[in-house]
């Protein structure tokens, strides 16, 4: 039985989908993928439904009414993840800007002890091609004010590229995490860090999507900035048991 599980969650992905699901499907270890989409109008399930056909049992779709948010996605995933047999439960974005050879690199982490392992573009200085240098210096500063407030020796804490142990997934409250956006991953990792998981950072090289278009917006920005200072403050009260 297949053990990994990749979540992808999309939202006017036609350009990229097929590519990407043929691309996971094709590495030398087998992995499982959900596509989570939110109704999108450029008919993106329509084409993840057609490839089911091709591979039964391998390749399965989970779609919501309308564009709710990727953090609300990947949580949809997840309960549906918890809900099978899945060891080693994957964040992966269907633009490219992840590899998905990298998979394997991830779930390797989690095999050697780590109970989360991020795909991670900062370790070894700036891993990003294509992007303006506007956007690197913000996602990497970004990370700086994230450990700065958090106090969390993460390096990449917007990253989303992930592999978690299952028993992460089981432990923390899913029903508690609130954000969507950036902030979304970088709850994860904190909340994960807090309740005593060992979590990695393993180096990754990230691409700029060529194809479809950003999701990007200021209130997914916003939304991270006075969010790490709401979950810095939230935590003081919080237990983590
Ligand atoms: N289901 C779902 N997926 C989403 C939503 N917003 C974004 N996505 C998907 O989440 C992944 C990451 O979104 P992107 O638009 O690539 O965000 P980004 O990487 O910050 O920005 P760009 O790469 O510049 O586009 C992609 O696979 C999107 O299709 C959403 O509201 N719902
Ligand atoms: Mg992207």
């Amino acid at each position: 039985m297949v053990d990994s599980l990749v979540i992808i969650p999309t939202y006017n992905e036609k350009e990229n989908i097929e590519k990407i699901i043929r691309k996971v499907f094709s590495l030398s270890i087998p992995f499982d993928i959900l596509v989570v989409d939110d109704g999108s109008p450029d008919g993106t399930a329509n084409i993840v439904k057609t490839l089911q056909q091709e591979y039964p049992q391998r390749l399965f779709i989970e779609e919501r009414v309308g564009k709710l948010g990727l953090g609300t996605a990947y949580i949809h995933g997840f309960r549906w993840a918890l809900q099978r047999h899945y060891a080693h439960i994957f964040e992966m974005d269907a633009d490219f800007s992840h590899n998905p050879e990298d998979l394997i690199r991830l779930r390797q982490a989690c095999l050697e002890g780590a109970d989360m392992a991020i795909g991670s573009r900062y370790i070894k200085g700036v891993n990003v091609v294509n992007w303006p240098m506007s956007r690197v210096l913000m996602s990497y500063f970004a990370s700086a004010y994230v450990r700065f407030i958090m106090r969390i020796d993460i390096q990449d804490a917007t990253a989303g590229f992930v592999c978690f142990s299952r028993r992460v997934l089981e432990t923390i409250p899913l029903d508690k995490i609130r954000f969507i956006g950036y902030a979304f991953q970088i709850e994860m990792k904190f909340t994960a860090i807090r309740y005593g998981f060992k979590v990695v950072e393993i180096p990754i090289i990230f691409t700029d999507r060529t194809h479809g278009v950003s999701k990007m917006s200021t209130r997914i920005f916003r939304e991270a900035f006075f969010g790490v200072i709401q979950l810095k403050v939230g935590s003081w009260f919080k237990k983590y048991n």
